[in-house]
């Protein structure tokens, strides 16, 4: 039996590269994300070019009951997760504290924080029942210092700091890896959600230095994943070289 890795938001930018990378190293692969039609295309990709299953698990995080009763259903012989990767998240505007939607401030709250908490409630007694385990969190940079009109996205990138540190800590008995990881700038759908699919806003981003690309990311999510058994790779900042943290980049 292959191990299996249990990816959330596979539809797109690192979710899908980790698929793919996880795929490529022999993983059997949960994948999900709102876009069912995404995710058949990314399972039938992916069983043509590697010898490994994939079943998508169309979910969306927001959703207690929906999260709850689609790991529960999970057939028997898809249970023993080995690794959960808690992808799934977005940023929502790009807006000054005063002039911000309070719509967009929930979904990312929801998304961000309260999806990785219902996700992460679900599938952990799966690994519980196993004795070991890795939870690999997405935060950001924006977890690690605000910016200006960052507001409410980097709370919740804090909130994924400040719970992944304090699920290690709880969770040391059970013997489960948690790894938190904090990328920079890296080219994905990020920002075309992020500016309300505006391509030439979400294109500028990128302007003038050579972001991450999702398999940067992801090489380095499985990096995390190929350390031996007692060692856990806590907090990992991945940014381009031409970004030193979540404010200064040097641009040409
Ligand atoms: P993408 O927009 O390319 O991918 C986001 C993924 O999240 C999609 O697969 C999307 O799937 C999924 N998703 C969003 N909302 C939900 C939901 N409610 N339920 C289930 N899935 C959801 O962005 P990235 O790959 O760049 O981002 C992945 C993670 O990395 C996010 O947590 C993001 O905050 C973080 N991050 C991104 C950085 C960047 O610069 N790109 C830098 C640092 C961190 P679908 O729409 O099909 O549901
Ligand atoms: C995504 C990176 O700098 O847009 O988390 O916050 S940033």
């Amino acid at each position: 039996m292959n191990k299996i890795v249990f990816i959330t938001g596979a539809t797109s930018g690192f979710g899908a590269a980790c698929a793919v990378q996880f795929a490529e190293a022999g993983y059997d692969i949960i994948i999900n994300g709102r876009r069912e039609d995404r995710l058949k295309h990314l399972k039938k990709d992916m069983e043509q070019k590697f010898a490994v299953r994939v079943l998508p698990l169309p979910f969306d995080v927001r959703k207690r009951q929906e999260v709850f009763k689609a790991v529960h259903t999970l057939p028997d012989d898809w249970r023993n997760i080995s690794i959960l990767i808690n992808n799934a998240g977005l940023a929502l505007g790009r807006d000054f504290f005063d002039e911000a939607d309070i719509d967009e401030w929930d979904t990312m709250l929801d998304t961000n924080v309260k999806g990785l908490l219902y996700v992460s409630k679900a599938v952990l007694p799966l690994m519980l029942a196993q004795n070991k385990g890795h939870i690999i969190n997405l935060g950001s940079v924006a977890a690690k210092e605000v910016y200006e009109r960052g507001n409410v996205y980097c709370a919740s990138k804090f909130a994924v700091d400040a719970i992944s540190k304090s699920m290690r800590i709880d969770l040391l008995r059970h013997n489960i890896k948690v790894t938190a990881i904090h990328p920079g700038a890296a080219e994905t759908e990020f920002s075309l959600v992020r500016f309300n699919g505006d391509a030439d806003q979400a294109h500028a981003v990128y302007n003038d230095f050579k972001p991450l690309t999702a398999k940067d990311v992801a090489d380095v999510i499985y990096y995390c994943t190929t350390v031996p058994e007692h060692v856990c790779i806590n907090d990992l900042v991945i940014c381009p070289v031409q970004q030193a943290d979540a404010v200064y980049f040097h641009k040409k």
